[in-house]
């Protein structure tokens, strides 16, 4: 387990930054995308890659490196961020979200970025996929860990369940999820258009190791996500409460957010809104 230091929060904090200002520098270049999940997810993208997982921008297909799993594939513009921060392509690349030929599709494609590792999109696959990963690396004898980030609206779809059940059956220990709860999906609150909650004790009832914790708060997001398994023999889940579109005040926790096609004023607000932020944490 590792625990943050407040120069190391600080220096995380302005990473989720960075990431929340190229999310919507990308939406200002495709003129739409998908911005609550990402920003929903930002902290926990910007801990997992800076802090917790093992991978190597100069090697993306490192043998003994940790793999993650957007299993949401919608918020790909955070991964995009974050993968550019690290340095697995040129940031310039971000500029080209929503033109012909570009690397960044509305939902990632391992065929076309570095640094991704399977393709998502359509939800309630992630999980299986990232068990076959960690099935995998168990028989290769490598330590690695499987990484999943899921929405809480995405696990209305069934074969997430199939695949909980599965991961708990041939005792996963080195695959960790987190499911972003901000309480949102596409067309309303996740209790009103398919309510799986309570979450916590349907994963224990699979099988699951379970903590709960503040999906913006980076000590505990490092804490919990350096410290797996939280059970030998048993796959962990964070479940990360969160606020859907954070950052922005305007979009924060509002449905119509979830896909985002900004007017020219809206712009202004976001970026008000994260220099704003970014001079209270030196950016
Ligand atoms: C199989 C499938 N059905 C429907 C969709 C359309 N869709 C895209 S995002 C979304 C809502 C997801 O909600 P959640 O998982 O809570 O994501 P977040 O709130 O983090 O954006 C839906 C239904 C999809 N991508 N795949
Ligand atoms: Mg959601």
């Amino acid at each position: 387990m590792h625990k943050l230091n407040d120069d190391e929060e600080l220096y995380l904090e302005q990473i989720a930054l960075k990431i929340r200002k190229n999310v919507v520098r990308m939406i200002k270049a495709g003129k739409a995308g998908h911005l609550g999940g990402a920003l929903s997810a930002a902290d926990i993208i910007a801990a997992l890659y800076f802090k917790i997982m093992k991978v190597n921008p100069q090697n993306p297909g490192w043998r003994k490196r940790d793999r993650f799993v957007l299993s949401a594939g919608h918020k790909c513009l955070a991964l995009y961020a974050v993968l550019a921060e690290m340095g697995f392509f040129n940031e310039s690349i971000l500029d080209t979200y929503g033109s012909l030929g570009s690397k960044l599709p509305g939902h990632p494609d391992m065929y076309k970025l570095p640094g991704i590792e399977t393709n998502t999109g359509a939800l309630g696959h992630g999980l299986s996929i990232a068990g076959g990963m960690a099935i995998g690396l168990k028989m290769d004898g490598l330590d690695s860990k499987v990484y999943v980030l899921m929405g809480d609206g995405e696990l209305a779809e069934g074969s997430n369940w199939e695949a909980a059940a599965a991961s708990s059956h041939y005792k996963l220990d080195n695959l960790l999820v987190f499911v972003d709860r901000n309480t949102l999906q596409i067309s309303g609150r996740t209790t009103e258009v398919m309510n799986y909650e309570p979450l916590y004790k349907r994963w224990e009832a699979f099988g699951w190791c379970v903590r709960e914790i503040n999906g913006h708060d980076l000590k505990q997001i490092v804490e919990n996500g350096t410290d797996i398994p939280f059970e030998n023999r048993k796959p962990s889940v964070i479940i990360a409460n969160t606020v859907k579109s954070k950052g922005l005040s305007f979009a924060e926790d509002r449905v119509n957010y979830h896909y985002w096609k900004a007017t020219p004023e809206e712009f202004q607000l976001a970026d008000q809104d994260l220099n704003e932020l970014g001079r209270r944490i030196g950016i």
